[in-house]
């Protein structure tokens, strides 16, 4: 039996309902309400001590972090494979995944942060939100997070983040010029997979045109995406329309300053480098 530990609308643990969906695999799923903290629970913290959603449990074996999860359903059930067995393309995949898991999953963690939770911080009492600062146990998540905070899209945290989708689009334009219709070529794969819920993400948030209006094979990218009935069943199925509408009208209140600070990113030397 599989059981995904998970909150509806967890980008990383999108990744995981997706890598499901396209294999075809039923799991059960349980909800750990980030909202009111479960994630930090005695119970939670034995099956995932970092306190963060996904967490697989796979007939009492504990897999966590959602790229491992998703490599560890690809060699369980390998009958459609989502990781390729040519080693380089193997490691343009996990080129994706890298860039997920250090840059985009902080980027679009700050950009949804300062677009909607943290109007909703706002509305807590002093002690609610320094009791919310100091169960982010890792010092700099939790310096990102009070930054991120107070300063909203002026945050240089939120730069850094603009600066890394940046940099994900035009790589993403590039490689798909080069040879597509998927990230690594003609096959879907666990790239695609996961990167889908973070752009997803920015769509949502009424963001994305900000960076690939004039990226066409980043756009077909993405309108391909979104017809996959594994992606239908994972997000838009999955997260209410009060959330979608949330996420667009808070996300477009922060739209024109993201792209002010993204012209400054393109112009800075980074961008050029
Ligand atoms: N690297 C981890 C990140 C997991 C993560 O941070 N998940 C978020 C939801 S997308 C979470 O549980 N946040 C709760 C918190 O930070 O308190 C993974 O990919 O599984």
């Amino acid at each position: 039996m599989l059981k995904v530990y998970s909150y509806y609308n967890s980008i990383c643990t999108q990744k995981v309902f997706i890598t499901l969906a396209e294999k075809g695999i039923d799991y059960v799923t349980q909800n750990v309400d980030l909202f009111r903290n479960e994630q930090f629970s005695p119970e939670y913290l034995k099956i995932n001590p970092k306190g963060v959603v996904p967490a697989l449990d796979h007939d009492g074996n504990i897999v966590i972090e959602s790229t491992l999860i998703c490599e560890y359903i690809d060699d369980c059930f390998p009958d459609l494979r989502l990781v390729p067995p040519d080693p380089f393309l193997r490691a343009r995949m996990r080129l994706w995944s890298k860039a997920v898991d250090e840059q985009l999953f902080e980027a679009t963690r700050e950009l949804s942060f300062s677009a909607m939770f943290r109007e909703r911080m706002r509305g807590m009492t002093e002690e609610q939100r320094q009791g919310r600062f100091q169960n982010v146990g890792d010092p700099i998540k939790r310096a990102r997070l009070i930054s991120t905070y107070e300063e909203g899209v002026d945050s240089p945290y939120v730069f850094q983040g603009i600066g890394a989708f940046e940099m994900a689009f035009a790589k993403m334009e590039k490689d798909l010029k080069a040879g597509g219709p998927w990230l690594i070529g003609a096959q879907l794969s666990l790239a695609d997979i996961n990167m889908m819920p973070f752009v997803a993400r920015m769509a949502y948030l009424d963001l994305l045109d900000v960076w690939i209006e004039d990226r066409p094979a980043t756009r077909e990218w993405w309108g391909r995406a979104q017809t996959l009935p594994s992606f239908i069943a994972s997000i838009p199925e999955k997260v209410p329309a009060a959330d979608f509408e949330a996420m667009k009208s808070s996300g477009g209140a922060i739209r024109a300053r993201v792209a002010d600070r993204l012209a400054e990113y393109r112009r800075s030397p980074k961008a050029t480098a």
